[in-house]
């Protein structure tokens, strides 16, 4: 027994909302094996060699665990989801998914997974949706998935792990995405991936790589590129999701609201331009963070005063933080029914468009 494993006395109790998980991970059969190619082949960024080269080589209880359960979408986890109270599970292709590969290999990859996911879901149709997995590379056929996820599998959003090797989707050569991801309705959950080769070495240096640090500060510069270059501007619908409570943004707002401006008026980059909003208005208009990796109850209040009660919505990150005990502490925290409701349940209904 892992030590992730529980026992029927830890159960959480009845409630009465559901418990609807919004970054919840799972791998296709070949994944892993691409993964082990990728490495072997000497073509893996460094944070990927890192990240996935030592789950590939651990023999660890939390490391097995998470490789075998990212790779069921059937009986295993429906069991870990009913012992661990989780009505349903909002399902994506865990990180760094595609965006590991060539541009060739990632744009058919994303459509041979999606697939995959697409026939999981229609197996359990009350325990799981989807989002779309998209490879970056091609910005044209990225789209096209988005369409097709849209209207043929009846996925509910796009997952985008960070940056593509090294590159953001702040550079306006992959605003096709967001045209499509707002002309589909389709919410962008942007998952973290390990900070690319130029960011890496000093996290590495001391084991911060990974996602202790590395992922929350790599994904919240890529949440704020967004912002700053521009793209709310451009495509004022669409909508993102942050997970980790907002890779820290939230708590960020204040400082990022009057030092863009400062930097902005005293014209001290070509690259840095005037926005329409402030990063604080992007964020309170644009994103929803969750709360994987987080179960406490103080830093969920404060993104639900900042982000507002709507915004803030219920992550476990299964099979990555696989942890039962966290479940029952959330359903413990001090707070209105409705809010609780709110997050757990009804946000996360009117984002991935839930209806049972
Ligand atoms: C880890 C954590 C890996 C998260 C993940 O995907 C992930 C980990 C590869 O602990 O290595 O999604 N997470 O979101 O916290
Ligand atoms: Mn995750």
């Amino acid at each position: 027994m892992s030590s992730n494993e529980v026992s029927p006395q830890q159960r959480p109790a009845k409630v009465d909302y559901l418990r609807i998980a919004t970054e919840e991970a799972f791998a296709p059969p070949d994944l892993f094996n691409m993964y082990r190619k990728l490495l072997a082949d000497g073509k893996a960024d460094t944070g990927f060699a890192s990240l996935w080269g030592f789950h590939f080589s651990s023999q660890a209880p939390r490391v097995q665990h998470i490789l075998k359960y990212n790779q069921d979408l059937d009986k295993l986890r429906i069991q870990h989801m009913d012992e661990a109270g989780i009505d349903m599970q909002v399902l994506s292709l865990t990180s760094p998914g595609v965006q590991a590969f060539d541009a060739e290999t990632a744009v058919d990859y994303a459509i041979t997974a999606n697939d995959y996911l697409a026939e999981a879901i229609k197996k359990h149709p009350t325990r799981f949706v989807g989002l779309t997995a998209i490879a970056p590379q091609n910005p044209a056929a990225a789209a096209k998935e988005i369409e097709r996820g849209a209207t043929k599998l009846g996925l509910r959003g796009i997952i985008v792990n960070s940056h593509t090797h090294g590159e953001y989707l702040s550079d306006p050569k992959y605003w096709d995405i967001f045209a499509a991801a707002e002309a589909f309705d389709m919410p962008i959950y942007l998952h973290p991936s390990s900070p690319p080769p130029k960011m890496i070495e000093p996290f590495m240096e001391v084991g911060l790589d990974g996602a202790v640090y590395g992922f929350g500060v790599e994904t919240g510069l890529s949440a704020l590129r967004i912002m700053t270059s521009g793209v709310f501007d451009k495509f004022p619908k669409v909508q993102m999701i942050l997970g980790h409570m907002g890779e820290a943004l939230p708590y960020w707002a204040y400082r990022l609201d009057y030092m863009h401006r400062a930097t902005v008026a005293a014209n001290r980059y070509e690259s840095l331009k005037p926005t329409k909003r402030k990063p604080s208005e992007y964020l309170r208009e644009n994103f929803y963070v969750t709360n994987s990796g987080v179960a406490w109850e103080l830093a969920i209040k404060f993104a639900q005063d900042f982000m507002g009660v709507d915004r803030v919505m219920y992550a476990m990150d299964y099979p990555y933080q696989h942890v039962v005990d966290e479940v029952i502490a959330l359903d413990n925290m001090l707070m209105n029914a409705e809010d609780k409701k709110r997050f757990f349940q009804t946000n996360a209904e009117r984002v991935f468009k839930i209806t049972r």
